[in-house]
Parts: structure tokens; C-alpha cells; sequence
């Protein structure tokens, strides 16, 4: 392994010939935080990153109304006390350009812009066996080899467009939510559509609203969602987080379910009296966020529990929607509340008693088509002015299978991954040595606080790498049997929640085609840290360690690889 640290520039290491270190593909908190810590542990590395700057996510989401669940002050890097101390949030809940601030001041202050590669893609990567290297090509034709590639593309980071006949044949501008042009949109005047009401629509919607002269909401199924209360940052409340931070930080690693510190309770909601359940739900919806979901400790795994939540969401709903008929069409009532993604809305139910909204379900009738000038349903023809997709994206492993990622024998992850993702710890598939997914399939990624969990993992992975350098190692591997294991405890304990009964992206069931299983980590990240803490004091138990024969003089260290 290479140990020098020089301050080559990506360019430099694309065509310098030696291998790098690490490869990492993505700038996104992921990925800024991963060259980071390669850089203090003396690891060569370099970046790519398709966007034309850093933020990943938050680059791209630009969507009016794009913001975080999260509040700012737990949404935020905890491995700088420096950066949380300084940096200061303007809202509760970041939105994007705050959140895009912030990546981008990260990037400044550890200089890390001079190792990342924008505008590029990686297309392919394959491991060559005789060398223990991978062999990245980019879409510029860049290739360069490194001794690791990390994967910090993100799991929410491959959008999709619906398969809705006749796309191409519309004559308005049509939008994704994930790719929303950088110059923003002025839809004054105009008569819009919006397909989709997840929480990208639900964030749009509002604000749409206040622009278009008329707005249709296409909604196939209605979701659950909570006020967020937002507002900007009061003083006070930043101070007791910034007083108090590292506790908080600790208290976020070992006393939560998601990293995210909640309001937590000790009851069951089955078993609280019909008033104070009432009074408790209450409480929390006043007082906006996630927090609502942490009422009572059964709601993700007693039915009759949820049922108690969702009954009270409905209710605020048919209260704030002033037509029944619409209220009803907005209640959810085919999945128990929080089984989809819970969205964390500003003003959403109330967005539907404006005079240029327009509800319409599409279960009572479907999208026939989309034609030149508009969306025509079983019912009617809906002239449109233009057309937002808020249809979501190929969750999880998208972006990872969206690069011909060939491993050991050539063999293809998207093969490896046919029957749904296989993964230990969600760190590492066997078959792909040297191989690390940053919050991939079976670990709790996006159930958590993605912040947190990019940190873990990112620490964990490099301190495997410092160990492997210590001992001489040149490549590691997941045993077939440990993330056979892992596989099977991540599906254990999803079926023991309520995740399973809703049609939602953490089990694929959004892509046509896509296996399904449920694809976070649903046993908690207090859990996961300790396994994954475990497996590291075990001398990484569950993977296995090789070392490259050394050639002799003059024969190179590699074969061929069709890249
Ligand atoms: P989501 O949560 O996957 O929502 C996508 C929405 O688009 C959802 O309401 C879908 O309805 C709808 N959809 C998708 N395809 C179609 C077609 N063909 N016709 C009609 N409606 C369709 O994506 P988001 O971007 O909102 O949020 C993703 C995550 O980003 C979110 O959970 C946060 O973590 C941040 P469906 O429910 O499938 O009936």
C-alpha cells in the first residue's frame, strides 16, 4: 500500500501512473468526510463527483421548498467541534441552500476541493485480482487505479422518471424534484401539474402553489405527514446545543434508535388511557418534526398502536382540509403511518384550500397518457403548462448499480444483487474485495440520521484501513457465511416491525422489476455500532484478509482488465 500523503491533485493521480490509495466516488457528506479522514490518516486518495460542486443530495434537490427532517443542530457534522461550534444555522430545519452553505464551507475548510474531480462519472470499476487494485473509468475516459474504492453515491441519488407513455411527446417543460435546473423555475402564470406526493412533493407543493396560477396534484397514494414547525434558529436553543454538544453527540450514539435525538418514551400507546394518548399526540404535533413518531415506544411494532397515530393524523387532516371530500382523498388509510418515509411538511394540507389547487386521485382515474399539451387520465384531459415529477428515486442501490461494478472473477455486482441487495454490515459484498458501500443496503443509512451514519461508517472504514496497513494486509474481503448471517439478521428484524406493509422505496417496491426486501437496517444504530465495534475488536471477524505476492523485478503487478 501506498503511504506517502502528497497534496496530488485528482488530476494528478488520474495520470500519474502509481496507484492511489483510494478512490472515492462522490462528494457528498459522504464523500467529503471520507477524503477527510484519508487525508489525516496519510491515504492517498482522490474523488469524483458527477455534480459540478460538492453537496450531493443538497446539489442536486433544489426543488422549491427542499429541506431537511432533520433538525439543523443534529444535521450536522460532529467530527470538528471547531466546525459545530462556529458554523451557525439560520433555521431549525435547514432547506437546501443553507444546507448547500454548509457542504460547501466544509469543502473550504479542509481544503478538500483540490482532490475532488467535478463533472465527472464513474462508469465502471473492476477489481483486478492479480494486483489487488480497482481499475475506475470515468465517462471523460479517465482510468486510474486505486487500492480501494469507496462508494459514497448516496441512496437517494438515482432519480426516476415514471414509465408514463408519451414523455417525450409533451411540448411543456417537465422537471424532476432531483434534478431541478440550478437557474430555478418561474411558474408564474402557468398552469402546472405535479405528479407524485411523497416528501419531495409534499415540500414542493406548497410553494408551487403560492406561484402557479393553477396547480393539479396527480396523487396515486396519500401520505402521512406532520407540521414541522419550522422557524428561524432561536438563539437560546442553539446555545444549549452548542454548550452541550460532545454529551449530545454521545447521547446521539448510544441512548437513540437513529442517531437523532428524540423525545423518547417509555410507554406503549395500547396501553395509555384515550386521553392522554390524545393529549400526547397532540403535544408533539404542536410541537412539529419526527418527535411525533416518538409519542410512544410500540408505533412501529404493534399495529393497534399505530393505528392510534395514524387515526390522529387523519383527524388533523380532515380538520385543516376545508372540503371533506378532498380531506378524505389526503387521509392515508392502505399503510400504517411511518412504514413509508413519515414527510415533515410546511403548510401542506393547507395548501389544498387555495382556489388554484387541484387534487386529483389517480386511483379513481389512472394516467393514460401524457400528451403534447397536458396529462390525460381515464377521465379527462388536463391541459398543463408544465409538469414536476415528484416520483422519487431507485432508493438504495440505484447509484451503485447504475456503475459496471465487476468484482473478484469479473463478476457483476448488479448479478450479485439480482435477488435484492447482499451485503455485510452493509459495508461490504463478498466476491468485491476492497469494495466499501458509505450507509449501503443493510445498514440503518436512511432509517438514521444520514449524517450520523455516513460518520460511522466513514471512521470505521478507515480505521479497517489503518489496521490493514499496520498489518501488512492488501485486501479485504466479507466472508460469503457472515454476510449470509447479516443478511438474514436485517430481514429478521424488519419483519419484526410494521416496514413490511407498506408498497414503500426501503423495499423496492416503487422500481418495476426491483427484488423485494427490505433494504435498511431497522435494528436501531445502538445495535449497529456495537456489531460493527465488535467485528473490528475481533480483528474484523467475518472478512478475510490478503496480501498481493510480490513480482518479481520489472513484471508489473497487473493484467488486463476491460474496463
Ligand atoms: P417518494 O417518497 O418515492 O415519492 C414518490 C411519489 O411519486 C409517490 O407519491 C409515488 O406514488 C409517486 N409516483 C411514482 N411514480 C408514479 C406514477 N407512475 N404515477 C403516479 N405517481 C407516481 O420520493 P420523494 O422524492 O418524494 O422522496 C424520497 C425521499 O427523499 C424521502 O422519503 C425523503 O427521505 C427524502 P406511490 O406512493 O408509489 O403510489
Amino acid at each position: 500500500m501506498v503511504k506517502q500523503t502528497d497534496s496530488a491533485t485528482a488530476a494528478q493521480a488520474a495520470s500519474g501512473g502509481t496507484p492511489l490509495d483510494v478512490v472515492v466516488v462522490g462528494a457528498g457528506f459522504a464523500g467529503l468526510y471520507m477524503l477527510h479522514r484519508l487525508r489525516q490518516v496519510g491515504l492517498r486518495a482522490c474523488a469524483f463527483e458527477r455534480g459540478d460542486d460538492v453537496g450531493g443530495v443538497w446539489y442536486w434537490n433544489r426543488y422549491p421548498g427542499a429541506r431537511c427532517d432533520v433538525e439543523s443542530m443534529q444535521y450536522s457534522y460532529s467530527f470538528s467541534d471547531e466546525l459545530q461550534q462556529q458554523w451557525r444555522w439560520g433555521e431549525r430545519f435547514a432547506g437546501q441552500p443553507e444546507l448547500l452553505d454548509y457542504a460547501r464551507h466544509v469543502a473550504e475548510r479542509f481544503d478538500l476541493r483540490r482532490d475532488i474531480r467535478f463533472g465527472t462519472a464513474v462508469k465502471a470499476a473492476h477489481y483486478n485480482q492479480a494486483s489487488a487494485l480497482w481499475e475506475v473509468c470515468t465517462d471523460r475516459g479517465e482510468r486510474l487505479r486505486a487500492r480501494f474504492c469507496i462508494m459514497a453515491t448516496g441512496c437517494l441519488s438515482a432519480s426516476r422518471m415514471p414509465d408514463i407513455e408519451g414523455i417525450a411527446d409533451y411540448q411543456g417543460k417537465h422537471y424532476h424534484t432531483g434534478r431541478w435546473p440550478h437557474e430555478g423555475v418561474d411558474f408564474s402564470g402557468q398552469r402546472v401539474g405535479v405528479i407524485g406526493t411523497g416528501s419531495s412533493g409534499i415540500q414542493a407543493i406548497p410553494m408551487l402553489a403560492q406561484q402557479a396560477q393553477q396547480l393539479l396534484v396527480f396523487q396515486r397514494t396519500a401520505n402521512f405527514s406532520v407540521p414541522a414547525r419550522n422557524a428561524p434558529m432561536d438563539d437560546a436553543y442553539e446555545r444549549s446545543w452548542k454548550d452541550h454538544y460532545p454529551a449530545l453527540r454521545e447521547r446521539a450514539r448510544v441512548d437513540t434508535t437513529s442517531g437523532t435525538i428524540y423525545e423518547k418514551s417509555a410507554r406503549k400507546a395500547v396501553e395509555a388511557p384515550a386521553h392522554e394518548r390524545q393529549r400526547e399526540f397532540e403535544r408533539r404535533w404542536e410541537k412539529g418534526g419526527v418527535n411525533f413518531m416518538h409519542a410512544f415506544n410500540d408505533l412501529m411494532v404493534d399495529a393497534r398502536s399505530n393505528e392510534t397515530a395514524a387515526d390522529f393524523v387523519r383527524a388533523q387532516i380532515r380538520a385543516i382540509v376545508r372540503d371533506p371530500a378532498v380531506a378524505e382523498l389526503l387521509a392515508p388509510k392502505d399503510h400504517p403511518i411511518g412504514t413509508k418515509r413519515i414527510c415533515v411538511d410546511s403548510d401542506y394540507f393547507e395548501t389544498y384550500n387555495r382556489d388554484n389547487v387541484r387534487l386529483i386521485d389517480l386511483r379513481t382515474e389512472p394516467i393514460e397518457r401524457i400528451t403534447a399539451t397536458g396529462l390525460q387520465t381515464g377521465r379527462s384531459h388536463y391541459p398543463l403548462d408544465a409538469i414536476v415529477f415528484a416520483t422519487g428515486y431507485d432508493a438504495m442501490t440505484g447509484a451503485l448499480l447504475g456503475i459496471d461494478i465487476r468484482g473478484r472473477s469479473g463478476a457483476r455486482l448488479s448479478e450479485h444483487w439480482a435477488g435484492g441487495p447482499r451485503s455485510y454490515l452493509g459495508l461490504m459484498a463478498a466476491g468485491f474485495p476492497n469494495l466499501f458501500t458509505i450507509t449501503g443496503p443493510g445498514s440503518p443509512s436512511v432509517l438514521s440520521n444520514m449524517i450520523f451514519a455516513i460518520e460511522q461508517h466513514v471512521e470505521w472504514i478507515t480505521d479497517c484501513m489503518v489496521w490493514m496497513r499496520d498489518k501488512g494486509h492488501d485486501s479485504i474481503e466479507a466472508e460469503v457465511a457472515a454476510q449470509d448471517d447479516w443478511v438474514a439478521h436485517v430481514n429478521q428484524v424488519a419483519d419484526a416491525t410494521l416496514f413490511n406493509q407498506a408498497n414503500s422505496w426501503y423495499l423496492g417496491a416503487n422500481v418495476p422489476g426491483k427484488a423485494r426486501v427490505f433494504m435498511p437496517y431497522t435494528g436501531g444504530v445502538v445495535a449497529y455500532r456495537q456489531k460493527c465495534d465488535a467485528v473490528a475488536d475481533s480483528a474484523y471477524q467475518g472478512f478475510r484478509f490478503e496480501r498481493v505476492p510480490a513480482k518479481p523485478a520489472g513484471a508489473a503487478n497487473t493484467q488486463d482488465v476491460d474496463l
